[in-house]
């Protein structure tokens, strides 16, 4: 988990810069020591201690001095008052003593990435002098909002000094505290993401003058976005992320100071107002995964210093009028999951720090231009289910894009050729290609034996035709390469079983600009958001193999030659691909007896051999006894429990003794159906991981 406060190093120059005054203080105290800490604050500092179940040996280090500034994460002034505790991840377990409210020139408190249970003491928050208290990632429980309320006899005294709160990352309930901003006017940050805050935004931050930072993301917070909170205006970072707020950003004019605005996952509905122009600061713009609609005001041309701006997941709509020459620190642009039409914007080519640009599942129509070779930094290109026409020219231009790693532009072209010619050419560093359902006609095209960075190819779901080249094996990174659902003939060539990634356990690093993932169903085994190394050739006209060589592919977790031409026995190396999870050969004409040495795949989660011409009884123990019946049926010579077809109880005793040399050996062929379950696209879904993970 990042810290969250990456995006915000302005205030972490604001807050820290104190720190090297007390630091030198600290250093001229030690040279003339006069006297030492307080017994009352030692005493305090002590009953902290006390308050640990698990110290991570402070007790150890705290014993070799008297005078407690000497102490390990303990800074003191001048008149030797303890200032500071800097105790951050040190394994504490236990709660915060309330003892600590007793040290009264007490400035800092960090105790973040603790386990640290229990409540933040009313003692603390209580305290008049601390300016900067970081709890974050404990797992504190109780409210934040009752405390000063709860405290009627110096309510205007309560955290006074307060200028930073962190109590991020633990299971504080309650509202959003705002009590604090009456009593302590220089009250600047307020991080309390990654709890189960609930109840609307308070009106009462309007009175928060000095707030410039506010984050409760990933919480309970429900309700309208107040306009009160539109009165904050020295905001500068609003983070509001992943909770279930409603409600329009028609106030957002006032919030002029605003750096970053995020509020994505949330339900908010209506349109950007064209008033976001006159947030001039603003640099990172989230508002994906919401309900709002209406077209881009041109407004937001205006805002100069936008970096990102992320409306993924909207009803947004209409055509792009917004002027992005005005904008030339972009650099991540994300717009998949909207209802946008008309052509592409030639005034997008003109950003030219732009790393990452996602347009998918949107209705742009017409062809590339080829002004986009101007984006010299471009690596993530994704024009996925839109309407886009000319892959020959589309290819042509995106080949010189020398910065390219991941192109997916499936779901255009409908209906066009496949280009296979000279006139393509570059992708020196593409590792991912996706144009997969395009009904592509025409063959697997030779430029593609030129990109040999590629990591994943996804060419499925098209009419190609001819067999498969051998020249395949020669794409050294390859791991995952589907050309399912098409039309290829002939033998599964033996250079597929020389693929390099798929022999050795070896991976291919892989960076992507924007986070993506692929639609291939949860596997227990597969470690979340990595790509597991598959081969799919189901449904083709694929009719042979060299089953020897099959037991190469050691790598290998997801094979798939479902609905193909196929027949013979199961061949005997696939016992061993022990790696395998996921093995589909149904739907072609397999002969023989199930190989109970499949029962080796211990890894195996999906299996299928439906619709075969298999016999005789599936093994009771082990491995291929955990799949239902719809991973064996339609094989009528077939018996099992499982299956309507019993066997003979003589014959199911025997099953455990059934050698492994039924692992068979033979060519196997098959005919076309559909596929029982499919290994998926990288289809340009998002995972957050980045922020969520
Ligand atoms: C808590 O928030 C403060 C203020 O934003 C920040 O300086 C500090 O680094 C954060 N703590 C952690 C552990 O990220
Ligand atoms: C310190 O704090 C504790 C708990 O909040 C309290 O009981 C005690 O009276 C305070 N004073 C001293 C001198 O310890
Ligand atoms: C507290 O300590 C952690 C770990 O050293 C650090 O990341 C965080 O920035 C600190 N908090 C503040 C407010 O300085
Ligand atoms: C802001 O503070 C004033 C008192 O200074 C109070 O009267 C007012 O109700 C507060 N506003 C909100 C929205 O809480
Ligand atoms: C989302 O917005 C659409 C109109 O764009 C509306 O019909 C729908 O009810 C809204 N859904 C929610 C959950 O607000
Ligand atoms: C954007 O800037 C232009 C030129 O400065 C100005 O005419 C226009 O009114 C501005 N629009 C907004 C919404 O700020
Ligand atoms: C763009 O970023 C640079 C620093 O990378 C900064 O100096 C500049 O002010 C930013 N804004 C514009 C409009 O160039
Ligand atoms: C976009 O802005 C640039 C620079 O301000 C200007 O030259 C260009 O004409 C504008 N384009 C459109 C389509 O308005
Ligand atoms: C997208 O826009 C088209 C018109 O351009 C409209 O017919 C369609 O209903 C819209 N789809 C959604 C999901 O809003
Ligand atoms: C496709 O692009 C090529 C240039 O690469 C051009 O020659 C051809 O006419 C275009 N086809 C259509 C239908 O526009
Ligand atoms: C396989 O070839 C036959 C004709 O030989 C054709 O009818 C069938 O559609 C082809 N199957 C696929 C998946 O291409
Ligand atoms: C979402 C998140 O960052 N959760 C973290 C909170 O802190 C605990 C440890 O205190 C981590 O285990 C969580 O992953």
């Amino acid at each position: 988990m990042q810290p969250l406060h990456v995006p915000y190093s302005k205030h972490i120059e604001k807050i820290h810069m104190p720190y090297h005054g007390l630091a030198l203080v600290l250093l001229v105290t030690l040279v003339h020591p006069t006297s030492s800490c307080t017994q009352q604050e030692k005493g305090s500092l002590l009953q902290f201690l006390a308050g640990l179940s698990q110290d991570g040996g402070l007790a150890m280090a705290w014993r070799s001095n008297t005078d407690c500034c000497t102490w390990e994460g303990i800074t003191c002034n001048q008149d030797r008052r303890v200032t500071g505790i800097s105790l951050a991840s040190r394994g504490f377990e236990g709660s915060i003593s309330p003892f600590l409210g007793n040290l009264t020139s007490l400035l800092r408190i960090n105790l973040s990435r603790n386990s640290l249970s229990g409540g933040l003491p009313l003692e603390l928050v209580s305290s008049r002098s601390i300016v900067i208290l970081d709890v974050s990632f404990n797992y504190l429980t109780g409210g934040l909002s009752e405390l000063p309320t709860s405290t009627p006899a110096r309510p205007l005294q309560v955290m006074k000094s307060l200028v930073a709160l962190n109590a991020s990352n633990n299971s504080f309930t309650g509202q959003i505290p705002t009590a604090s901003c009456l009593s302590a006017p220089s009250f600047a940050v307020l991080e309390l993401s990654y709890n189960q805050l609930s109840g609307s935004i308070p009106l009462g931050l309007s009175n928060c003058s000095k707030l410039t930072l506010l984050s409760a993301g990933h919480n309970e917070l429900s309700g309208t976005l107040p306009d009160e909170l539109f009165d904050a205006t020295s905001l500068e970072h609003l983070s509001l992320p992943n909770n279930r707020l409603e409600g329009s950003l028609d106030g957002i004019i006032k919030l002029t100071n605003l750096v970053t605005l995020d509020l994505r996952g949330n339900g908010l509905n209506g349109n950007i107002p064209d008033s976001i122009g006159e947030l001039k600061r603003l640099e990172e713009l989230y508002l994906d995964h919401n309900n709002m609609s209406g077209e881009l005001p041109s407004g937001l041309g205006n805002c100069t210093n936008l970096m990102t701006i992320d409306l993924k997941s909207n009803y947004f709509s209409g055509e792009l009028k917004v002027n992005f020459s005005n904008l030339p620190n972009l650099t991540k642009i994300d717009l998949v999951y909207n209802n946008f039409t008309g052509t592409i914007p030639e005034s997008i080519y003109s950003c030219s720090r732009l790393t990452a640009l996602r347009l998918s599942e949107n209705n742009f129509h017409g062809q590339l231009s080829e002004k986009i070779g101007n984006l010299k930094s471009l690596s993530f290109l994704s024009l996925v289910k839109n309407s886009l026409t000319n892959v020959t020219r589309t290819l042509q231009i995106l080949g010189s894009s020398r910065s390219l790693t991941t192109l997916l532009i499936g779901f255009n072209f409908m209906h066009e050729t496949m280009p296979d010619d000279d006139s393509i050419d570059g992708f020196e560093n593409l590792q991912v290609l996706a144009m997969n359902d395009c009904s592509l006609s025409g063959k697997i095209p030779h430029w593609l034996s030129k990109l040999t960075n590629l990591r994943m190819l996804f060419l499925l779901n098209n009419q190609l035709t001819e067999p498969i080249p051998d020249w395949i094996s020669s794409l050294g990174f390859l791991f995952s390469l589907d050309l399912s659902n098409n039309s290829l003939t002939g033998v599964i060539p033996s250079a597929l079983m020389e693929m390099p990634m798929l022999k050795s356990d070896k991976t291919a690093p892989m960076v992507f600009e924007l986070p993506v993932y692929n639609k291939i169903p949860t596997l227990p085994y597969f470690r979340p958001g990595a790509f597991p190394k598959v081969l799919n050739l189901g449904i083709n006209n694929l009719t042979g193999v060299n089953p020897k060589e099959f037991g190469q592919l050691q790598a290998l977790q997801s094979l798939n030659l479902s609905s193909n031409k196929l027949s013979g026995e199961i061949p005997q190396p696939l016992c061993t691909l022990t790696n395998l999870q996921v093995l589909d050969l149904s739907n072609n004409h397999l002969t023989g007896a199930i190989p109970a040495a499949l029962n080796n795949l211990h890894f195996l989660s999906k299996f299928n051999i439906a619709n075969n011409d298999l016999e005789g009884p599936i093994p009771t123990a082990g491995q291929l006894s955990t799949f239902l019946d719809s991973s064996f049926g339609g094989n009528p010579k077939l018996c099992g429990h499982m299956l309507v077809n019993h066997c003979r109880s003589a014959v199911a005793d025997q099953i455990s003794i059934i050698s492994t040399n039924l692992c068979g050996s033979e060519v196997f062929f098959a005919i076309a159906f559909g596929v029982f379950f499919g290994v998926g696209v990288l289809y340009d879904q998002i995972v957050l991981a980045r922020y969520f993970g």
